[in-house]
């Protein structure tokens, strides 16, 4: 205990190299943005000694983009801009506190750190011995998604108590689910491949918002000529960039209906003879099957399914047969579906079908996470091994309300305790009452490290603070590029915030427990993460790129650097994997229940899908919302819908609206638009319940039903009725 006293009173000096002595009074200090976003941009932190009320100490005065940063190459963005004013907001976290009024009111005191640890330490322990290590539930996600914050020091500390596992599944991890089944790897395309294309088609993916430094490798690969196709059932700011005078094309399916809309296009493909057939010999399996799968699959059945042109479909069907170069680029947002892992099954056979990988700038773009990621050694960082003879319950995080409340096989031994840390779940996770009910619950006791008091914080017992990325060294992978940079502190910990490891070195200390690597300091942590990184050149160099094939071609050379990790070592379009999951061999179409399409008792009573899509430029998810040069200027929360779903109820601009379903009913003004097509209505999430009129969030209203396979959870299958409130 001593010892961690030790290192919470004197933090190391910052930046590390320099004593406060050897520094000039005007440094820059170069880091990364820490951001749950592709981007991961280099930033340059200008830092001053000025006198505080501690003595001199470092104080960032400017953050901007590193105009050397190989990727974001100076720009940051409108969340990230103003990020000092986060840095320095007086809403800050800067002590421990106490909640002292009913869960929710957000009322609280401020409490030493030291009063702190001992009601958490013992309040833990007394869980652990009355209900069992499984009666702890460890609740995070990416709200810094670097290399400690996010997988530094909790995944041990759970692991040597045997505490309940979560299974993280919010974003991304579908994505490479699906595309694991075709291709036996996430492994893809490096999005600035696509300069080398000549059809990019950005399908489900909103480019100019939410990856927006790839924004340039589109206009350059245009610039040469190259066409795109934008696929999404609402007409986003990337949709506005099409030109159809240049060829390109906006196609606006219903939501969850695109996989028919594949399946037509390889009927379309094999029927006319387009498909490479050399490639299909040398590397694929079960074409024969494919063939007889999508043999009555004819554009006009898919077309009355996603609710677009048959000739539409089959023109595009021959465009991307035909093109070499072909980039199907996508991110997260389908995924977000009851068939969300098939969609990405199903899209990782085009490009097979089409040889596309035979080319540069050809094949499918998504996270290049396997790229960076496949660098870090996961298990030395969690430890499994610290289980023990344990073999602990995993829950799924999509189900927090669900967890907390009602789950079966849960109910002899409920969660009593929960840590929630780089997460703001009661605005991010789905079904959002349901977990409001859960983290309601006297006889539950919370903990959130948290930089600002959300939404979750606000139902907390006890409320610690937490660093910002200027104020902890770490390491960003980034998930949408190959740059992977160091980020080193500008400042100290403000106040007496602590970051994500050094919170559960403390909360080990206060538990009296005594496994030695629990006590790993970020130094320690890091260098037995990155076995094969050289830790001081990346410091030095800022940045390192992570291996790719070096002719920029993922599958070009079968067997050259990436092979086809398949169970038959091909692409597999019929997957003895996928049957043993109980999902059909070859790719298929499952309509949603919870969609338009569903033919439900559900979608009488709820004749509107709805959307709670990323929208605003100033937030990163619920980071920003509550930030006076952020939220205000974005306006307020809204539910946008096309003029004929809004007369049909006689609903006018600047109305207020009632959104509801079986789960929740939310107020929200209305907003009339031709981004959206009948039937399909959006609620922009990222707000939180403090800035909805009536307390509810979007998620209040979203599906916790999972994913067919991978973990993920399908917001966007969510039916609801609109009417004036
Ligand atoms: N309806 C709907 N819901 C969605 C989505 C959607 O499109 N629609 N998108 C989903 C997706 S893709 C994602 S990734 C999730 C994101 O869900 P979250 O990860 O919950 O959201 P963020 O706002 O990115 O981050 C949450 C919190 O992390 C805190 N934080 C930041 N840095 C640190 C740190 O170093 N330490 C600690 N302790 N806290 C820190 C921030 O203050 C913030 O409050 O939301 C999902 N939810
Ligand atoms: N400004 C801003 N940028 C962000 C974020 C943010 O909150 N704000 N969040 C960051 C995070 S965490 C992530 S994961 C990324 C996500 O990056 P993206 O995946 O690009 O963004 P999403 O908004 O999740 O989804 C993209 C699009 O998918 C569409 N979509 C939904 N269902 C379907 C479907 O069935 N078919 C098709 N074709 N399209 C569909 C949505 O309408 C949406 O326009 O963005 C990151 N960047
Ligand atoms: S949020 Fe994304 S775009 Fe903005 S600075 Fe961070 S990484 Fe760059
Ligand atoms: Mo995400």
């Amino acid at each position: 205990m001593a010892e961690i006293r030790q290192t919470m009173a004197d933090p190391p000096p910052y930046p590390r190299e320099m004593s406060i002595d050897e520094r000039p009074a005007v440094r820059t200090v170069h880091g990364a943005c820490h951001h749950d976003c592709p981007d991961s941009c280099g930033w340059t932190v200008t830092v001053e000694d000025r006198a505080t009320d501690h003595g001199i100490e470092p104080v960032a005065v400017k953050l901007r983009g590193n105009p050397e940063h190989p990727f974001s190459q100076g720009e940051l963005c409108p969340k990230v801009n103003r990020f000092l004013d986060r840095v320095n907001s007086p809403d800050r976290i800067l002590r421990p506190m106490r909640r002292v009024g009913p869960k929710g009111s957000g009322e609280f005191e401020t409490i030493t750190w030291d009063d702190a640890l001992d009601e958490i330490g013992q309040r833990l322990n007394d869980v652990i011995e009355t209900h069992g290590a499984e009666a702890l539930l460890p609740y995070s996600d990416a709200g810094n998604q670097s290399l400690l914050s996010m997988f530094g020091a909790g995944g041990r500390f759970f692991n040597h108590l045997g505490a309940t596992q979560l299974t993280r599944a919010l974003c991304g991890v579908v994505v490479g689910a699906g595309m694991s089944m075709t291709n036996g790897t996430g492994a893809s395309l490096e999005a600035t491949e696509m300069v080398h294309s000549n059809l990019i088609v950005l399908w489900g993916t909103n480019t100019r918002l939410t990856n927006r430094h790839l924004w340039p490798t589109i206009e350059e690969a245009r610039a040469n000529g190259a066409r795109i196709v934008v696929i999404d059932p609402i007409r986003t700011l990337t949709a506005d960039a099409v030109d159809a005078e240049r060829g390109d094309q906006f196609i606006q399916p219903l939501p969850g209906t695109d996989i028919a809309m594949m399946l037509a296009m390889m009927h379309v493909i094999i029927r006319d003879d387009l498909h490479d057939t050399d490639w299909v010999a040398e590397h694929t399996l079960g074409f024969d099957e494919l063939r007889d799968g999508v043999a009555d699959w004819t554009p006009q059945r898919a077309a009355e399914i996603c609710g677009v042109d048959a000739a539409l479909i089959e023109g595009f069907a021959r465009d991307v047969a035909t093109t070499p170069g072909t980039a199907l680029r996508t991110l997260i947002g389908p995924e977000h579906h009851e068939n969300g892992a098939m969609f990405f099954r199903t899209l990782a056979c085009l490009p097979a079908l089409t040889g596309a990988w035979r080319h540069r700038g050809g094949g499918m773009s998504r996270s290049v996470g396997f790229w960076t990621e496949g660098q870090i050694d996961f298990g030395a960082l969690n430890r499994p091994d610290l289980l023990g003879d344990a073999a602990p319950r995993t829950v799924n995080m999509s189900r927090l309300g669900e967890v907390l409340t009602t789950m079966d096989d849960i109910e002899h031994s409920p969660i009593h305790a929960m840590i929630v840390w780089n997460c703001n779940p009661l605005v991010t996770v789905p079904n959002a009452e349901l977990t409001r009910r859960g983290l309601e619950r006297d006889d539950l006791f919370t903990v959130v490290h948290e930089q600002f008091l959300t939404d979750t914080a606000r139902y907390a017992d006890i409320v610690l603070p937490a660093t910002t990325q200027i104020e902890a060294d770490d390491i960003v992978f980034p998930w949408g590029h190959l740059w992977v940079a160091y980020n080193q502190a500008a400042v100290q910990p403000m106040g007496e915030a602590c970051n994500n490891t050094e919170l559960f070195r403390r909360i080990s200390a206060a538990m009296g427990l005594e496994e030695p690597s629990l006590f790993d300091d970020d130094e320690t942590l890091m260098r037995s993460a990155l076995p094969t990184i050289d830790i001081d050149e990346l410091r030095s160099e800022q940045w390192i790129r992570a291996p790719y094939p070096e002719d920029g071609r993922p599958f070009g050379d079968p067997d050259g650097a990436t092979p086809v990790p398949t169970a038959s070592g091909r692409v597999e379009f019929a997957s003895d994997a996928l049957e043993a999951l109980g999902q059909p061999r070859v790719p298929a179409f499952v309509q949603p229940k919870e969609s338009l399409g569903g033919a439900s008792e559900l979608a009488t009573r709820f004749p509107m899908q709805l959307l709670t899509p990323k929208h605003h430029a100033r937030f990163l998810n619920s980071s920003y919302a509550q930030l006076p040069k952020h939220g205000p200027a974005e306006g307020t929360p809204f539910v946008e819908l096309c003029a004929a779903d809004a007369a049909a109820r006689n609903l006018c601009e600047g109305d207020v609206a009632t959104v509801h379903n079986d789960r929740a009913s939310i107020e929200v003004q209305v907003k009339v638009t031709d981004r959206m097509r009948p039937g399909v209505a959006a609620v922009p999430f990222g707000w939180w319940g403090t800035h909805h009129r009536d307390g509810k969030v979007a998620n209040s209203l979203t599906s916790d039903t999972l994913t067919d396979w991978g973990g993920g959870v399908a917001y966007s299958d969510t039916l609801v009725e609109i009417s004036g409130a």
